[in-house]
């Protein structure tokens, strides 16, 4: 593709407890931050997004007496995966990875800051309803066409790009700036779900 003057950039989560040492490794995560940010400096709208859950939070296998991390249970709103405690509000793993570049970001999305539901899409919670506002704020400025990477492929990228698609954006995934975390095929499966649902995934921005 050829990059517009209206393009977003959405770069999902680059935080330190999704990067190696974190709370919530995935394997290879800060491998993303060079590209994001060589990616940023080519687009006129980039957008962050932040995990940022109050201690205790529903999705944390510690607020589940009994249950592993990594399992799934059932809430009110359909199955959730219990992850390790992760992305604290005001924590350094909850930080942007330190050589991400932020300052062209127009906008930082914060979620997953409710208790009681966990939000790993950028544009609605899990129940897949409740909005975050990034899509008022997209279809405000008239930004029509969304490019993204970051952390997990398989989790907060592919579920902001299926709401994406579900909205009518026009939606490319770069695959370099992505890494997963890989629970159960969960990649092959994102993918899959993605091509199906008419997101184009591109290794590289030409
Ligand atoms: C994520 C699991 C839990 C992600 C966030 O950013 O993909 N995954 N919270
Ligand atoms: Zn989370």
């Amino acid at each position: 593709m050829q990059i517009r003057r209206d393009d977003l950039l959405l770069i999902i989560d680059v935080q330190n407890d999704f990067c190696p040492g974190g709370a919530l490794a995935v394997t290879d995560g800060d491998a993303v931050v060079p590209v994001v940010n060589r990616l940023a400096e080519r687009f006129d709208h980039v957008v962050l997004t932040q995990d940022w859950h109050p201690s205790g939070h529903s999705s944390f296998a510690t607020s589940h007496p009994g249950a592993a991390p990594f399992s799934s249970i059932a809430m009110p709103y359909g199955p959730q995966t219990l992850w390790p405690d992760h992305c604290i509000q005001g924590t350094s793993g909850a930080s942007f990875h330190p050589q991400l570049v932020t300052d062209r970001a127009e906008l930082v999305i914060r979620k997953g800051f409710r208790g009681a539901i966990d939000s790993y899409s950028a544009f609605f919670e899990n129940d897949r309803t409740t909005p975050t506002g990034l899509a008022g704020y997209l279809r405000e400025r008239g930004l029509t066409r969304i490019v993204m990477a970051g952390l997990a492929t398989d989790y907060c990228v592919q579920y902001s790009a299926l709401d994406a698609r579900r909205l009518g954006f026009d939606t490319t995934i770069v695959l370099a700036g992505c890494r997963a975390i890989d629970l159960a095929g969960s990649l092959a499966a994102a993918t899959a779900a993605m091509a199906e649902a008419g997101v184009a995934l591109v290794d590289d921005l030409p």
